[in-house]
């Protein structure tokens, strides 16, 4: 299954000047990427963010981000920006525009699609309705722990799955840590998986994860992230779940004070290109663009790791209550339905997690 708005083509890489509207996308969508890349562009001004000048930048792409600029994965972005400029000495410059700058996450994802932004770091969780395979990062409790997560998206398996994006558009550049989710609600604390029973949870947008939370008796409802925080706010809805650092960072916890560390799920976050900008480059700036990626990742894993471990002690100091979950087997239990009606779908990705197990 792949989403397209039957927009063929791209419009290469980005030349400095001002956002367009969606309509004038479109319409400048005819220039191919690689007609764009054999051109030298003059940098102009811009609003994002990269820690070097763009000067004598031959190729300049966006990269759209949803966290704000301290967040781990943007620092990851950063990273894997810096790398590129290095290695191109100066030649190739990505500008990571943060928190939302060039929109919501779907959003994103379809301007990448068509080329309008060049690069994203996504969660894989929207990615799902354009690559179905990226569904399988919302199946709850498969992994056992961040290690065990990384075998399987280190692995050839991971791999595959990486760039099984190419028939929709996208080029996966790499995998970054997206720690572990978990509930969090209003009012009523989440102490066993009967409590999700008719609370109205606020999911990404993907079918495996509305299907999560109808498995354990709620309530799923599919919105942007940037609406989450006034939805609990006004009640619309009673929960959402998320890791510790978007949890903190986009300050859910000031509506929603009851966290539980069930950690349902490792929705894989990824850096993703557009497919036709990637085919425009030369084989030298794959290979700069390639090696930058896999090399921001220990970077990433280790901002993520001290993220999690200083957001934790804040939402203590909050006074947040949390919950923690030491035994997950009524949990996995619970969510087992939706392991049956995806299990065959996904199972040669199943079969390898189960291989990586122990290992
Ligand atoms: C965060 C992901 C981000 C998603 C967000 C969400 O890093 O990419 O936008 O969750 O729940 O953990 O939508």
């Amino acid at each position: 299954m792949t989403k397209s708005k039957g927009i063929v083509g791209s419009m290469g890489n980005w030349n400095g000047g001002p956002l367009m509207g969606r309509r004038g996308l479109l319409k400048a969508g005819a220039f191919s990427a690689a007609a764009m890349s054999t051109l030298s562009l003059a940098a102009c001004g811009d609003g994002g963010s990269s820690s070097g000048g763009s000067g004598g930048a031959e190729l300049k792409f966006r990269l759209a981000e949803t966290h704000p600029e301290d967040y781990p994965t943007t620092l990851g972005d950063k990273k894997f920006a810096d790398l590129v400029r290095e290695a191109s000495d100066g030649r190739i410059d990505i500008q990571v525009f943060a928190g939302g700058q060039l929109g919501e996450e779907s959003d994103v994802i379809e301007q990448v699609q068509m080329g309008s932004i060049e690069m994203t770091r996504v969660s894989s969780a929207p990615m799902t309705e354009f690559s179905s395979g990226m569904g399988l990062f919302g199946l709850p409790y498969i992994f056992d722990d961040a290690d065990h997560m990384w075998r399987f998206l280190d692995d050839d398996s991971g791999q595959q799955l990486l760039g099984s994006m190419e028939d929709a558009g996208f080029k996966g550049l790499c995998y970054f840590d997206p720690g572990a989710r978990s509930f969090y609600t209003r009012e009523k604390a989440i102490l066993t998986p009967a409590d999700v029973k008719g609370q109205k949870f606020r999911v990404q947008e993907s079918e495996v994860i509305i299907d999560f939370i109808k498995a354990l008796g709620g309530s799923p409802t599919p919105m942007d992230y940037g609406e989450v925080y006034s939805s609990l706010q006004s009640g619309l809805i009673d929960g959402a779940e998320n890791n510790e650092p978007s949890y903190y960072s986009a300050t859910h916890y000031e509506v929603a004070p009851n966290f539980t560390r069930d950690e349902h799920m490792r929705v894989a976050e990824i850096l993703v290109m557009n497919q036709d900008s990637w085919n425009g480059l030369s084989d030298e700036d794959k290979d700069i663009i390639q090696q930058a990626a896999t090399d921001a990742i220990p970077f990433q894993r280790e901002k993520w790791d001290a993220q999690v471990e200083s957001d934790m002690a804040k939402l203590k100091e909050a006074g947040v209550k949390i919950t923690e979950v030491d035994d997950i087997t009524p949990w996995r239990e619970a969510a087992q339905p939706v392991l049956d009606k995806y299990g065959e779908e996904f199972a040669e990705y199943l079969d390898k997690i189960d291989e990586l197990r122990q290992a």
